[in-house]
């Protein structure tokens, strides 16, 4: 959506939001970069991305990754930062340890304020989405600089050293990713049964967001939802409104997704 300021007593300008993911491609297009500038143009946002990894998958799965090379990516993003500064950056996969050191180098010397971190592990598929060297430099370099990071139960697991089986296991392993530095962490509760639980923790409280649980296996529903977030960031609102109305979002999304391939997999339609 565009903003509107008077620009004078006649005359009102749009103000475009620029959202930038920097992700892996995927091109079945239901996750990955792909999905993500569709979500920025659902929710009328200008949408950049810069891929830092490829895949190759179709709807029955991942097949193959590759690093896209860290001066390419590095080029890429000093290239565009300095002329299409973004007003949010979304992160997925980035695959490597370089591609991680890259993107936490052009955060930090662009000075973005909105970094929503999407700590990308595996495929739903179960194919590994990050190399075992990047997971320290993921927590140590990039985690600091977010606002928000959004890991499912698996990765806040992973992420956090701790095996989560109840709601107290979730609050220490959110404590112990808050610890690395973003002010908000977002443990999405999707995967288990009974309705879709995400907490975010951060601020002054914690926020417990429910929608129904919708039937089937879905691809891409997180990179939807980090999307949204940016979106809503890049819009001015708080965090805790930002993530209910990309919550509500995705919720839409997922009414009305439906297998697109050959497998049984649900793809988001915009
Ligand atoms: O949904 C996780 C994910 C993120 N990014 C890319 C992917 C996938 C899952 O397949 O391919 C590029």
């Amino acid at each position: 959506m565009s903003r509107f300021f008077r620009a004078n007593s006649c005359q009102f300008v749009a103000i475009m939001i620029k959202v930038l993911s920097i992700a892996g491609s995927d091109p079945s297009s239901g996750a990955g970069i792909q999905v993500d500038l569709k979500t920025f143009q659902a929710l009328g946002a200008y949408g950049m991305a810069v891929p830092a990894a490829l895949t190759v998958q179709n709807s029955k799965g991942v097949a193959g990754v590759t690093p896209v090379p860290p001066g390419v990516l590095s080029q890429q993003l000093a290239a565009l930062l300095p002329d299409m500064k973004p007003d949010a950056i979304k992160t997925g996969m980035l695959l490597t340890k370089q591609n991680v050191n890259v993107v936490a180098a052009a955060v930090k010397k662009f000075k973005i304020k909105n970094l929503i971190i999407d700590p990308v592990l595996r495929s739903s598929s179960g194919r590994t989405l990050i190399r075992p060297g990047a997971i320290g430099p993921l927590k140590k370099k990039l985690f600091p600089l977010a606002l928000l990071v959004t890991p499912n139960i698996l990765e806040a697991e992973v992420l956090s050293g701790i095996a989560i089986e109840r709601e107290a296991d979730m609050d220490f392993a959110a404590g112990k990713i808050l610890d690395m530095g973003p002010l908000y962490v977002l443990i999405k509760g999707g995967h288990k049964r009974g309705p879709a639980v995400d907490t975010l923790y951060g601020g002054k409280t914690v926020l417990s967001f429910s929608t129904p649980r919708r039937r089937g296996e879905f691809h891409g529903t997180g990179c939807v939802l980090s999307s949204a977030i940016a979106v809503f960031m890049a819009r001015g609102f708080l965090v805790e409104k930002a993530v209910e109305k990309a919550k509500q979002f995705v919720d839409r999304m997922l009414k009305t997704a439906r297998p697109v391939g050959k497998a049984r997999t649900k793809y988001f339609q915009f």
